[in-house]
């Protein structure tokens, strides 16, 4: 396949980090939230693999833009767009939720952060949250302040990250449990750092507020870093999906429902908090879902995945591939599908043609569960 660059424009976002990870070997971005988003250095994807599961990587996900929502009536607008109960969340804590439509069709899965019940942060996947949200809030006549804030999430991921942060910051941050955050001083500068990010190899995620103090934690974590043999990254194809963690627009998008999503843990139904679509995930859920997000492997060397890849049994379509790599580890190719009702089961086979523009190359494959590790 030739490769075409991507022209640069106001309208394609950089980030605060491009003038460091452009001398540090980046090699490709994609776009996300009309912004670059690193994917790709010099080392290879199996090499930056071991490393990120073995090491210390800082990754660039500026990408994953905040949208600050506050205001007397921020929490109704929050519970009003996801399936999760809301009700009794706390200040200092991340809640990872599915974001609905009326129609029970997802439009985003962020993280989101409550400093408190007129303040929150919602750290989005790649879609356009923010004029939904506005959308909303006008229809509603809610008393509340919607806007993206210039915040550039700078991740430390890998085994080694707590004994580089405990470096920087002292051994209090170590004492910062997952999915909450806290303030962390460094030098003159104060940081929202919280233990999170889109790997199962451990870490936090610092929520830089000051470009200038976001690059001198930068060069300091280089700095100090090469005992902990600290390197950049960003997130990790191979890692992420054998953990399975989802990409939205990738494996999930606004076809699909939160039961569909494997999400049945972000949703209740039971109370009478008030969210979009509540009527159609009733409906749903009596009815059953038609299809559902599972592992597969596949008995292949290597994948390109651009599109979705259609999957056969018996010559009957039952669902489409979304995501897929070759795992070392594994050493087949593992991916993340949507199977139809009732294939969706574990052990169901298939086969998927893996040629390259009109060339056939069968392939057999298995329906498996996700997370692979
Ligand atoms: N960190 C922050 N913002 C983000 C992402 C992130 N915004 C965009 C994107 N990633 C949102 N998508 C996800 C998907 C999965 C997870 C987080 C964000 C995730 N899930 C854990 C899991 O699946 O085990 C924990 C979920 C839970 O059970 O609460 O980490 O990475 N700031």
């Amino acid at each position: 396949m030739s490769q075409k660059f991507i022209a640069k424009s106001r309208r394609l976002r950089s980030t605060i980090y491009s003038s460091r990870i452009e001398q540090q070997g980046l090699t490709s971005y994609t776009v996300y939230n009309h912004m670059l988003l690193p994917a790709g250095f010099s080392d290879s994807l199996e090499q930056t693999y071991y490393h990120l599961k073995k090491y210390v990587q800082i990754w660039d996900v500026a990408a994953e833009r905040q949208i600050q929502i506050s205001g007397k009536d921020a929490s109704k607008l929050i519970q009003l767009m996801t399936p999760r109960n809301m009700t009794n969340t706390k200040a200092g804590k991340c809640y990872y939720c599915p974001i609905i439509d009326d129609n029970g069709g997802i439009i985003n899965d962020p993280v989101i952060l409550k400093f408190n019940n007129d303040k929150w942060w919602v750290s989005i996947a790649d879609s356009d949250l923010l004029l939904y949200a506005k959308g909303l809030a006008i229809g509603k006549k809610f008393e509340v302040e919607i806007f993206e804030p210039n915040v550039n999430i700078m991740a430390v991921q890998g085994p080694k990250s707590f004994d580089l942060m405990n470096k920087v910051f002292g051994s209090k941050i170590l004492e910062l449990k997952f999915y909450n955050f806290d303030y962390f001083q460094f030098a003159d500068n104060k940081y929202l750092i919280a233990r999170s990010g889109w790997s199962k190899q451990g870490g936090f995620e610092i929520y830089v507020e000051n470009d200038e103090a976001g690059l001198a934690l930068y060069d300091e974590f280089f700095r100090i870093g090469d005992e902990f043999n600290i390197k950049p990254g960003c997130p990790h194809l191979i890692e992420r999906i054998e953990s399975g963690l989802i990409s939205y627009n990738n494996d999930i998008d606004i076809g699909d429902n939160p039961f569909e999503c494997g999400f049945d843990r972000f949703v209740d139904l039971d109370s009478d908090i008030d969210f979009l679509g509540k009527e159609r995930l009733k409906e749903i859920k009596k009815e059953g879902i038609s299809k559902k997000l599972m592992g597969v492997t596949i008995s292949a060397n290597e994948i390109q995945i651009t599109g979705s890849l259609n999957l056969f049994y018996q010559n009957k379509l039952i669902g489409e591939l979304r995501s897929a790599v070759y795992s070392p580890t594994f050493k087949k190719v593992i991916g993340m599908a949507m199977i139809n009702k009732p294939f969706f089961t574990i052990g169901q086979n298939f086969e998927i043609n893996l040629g390259d523009k009109g060339d056939k190359s069968i392939h057999s494959g298995t329906v498996c569960e996700l997370p692979f590790i």
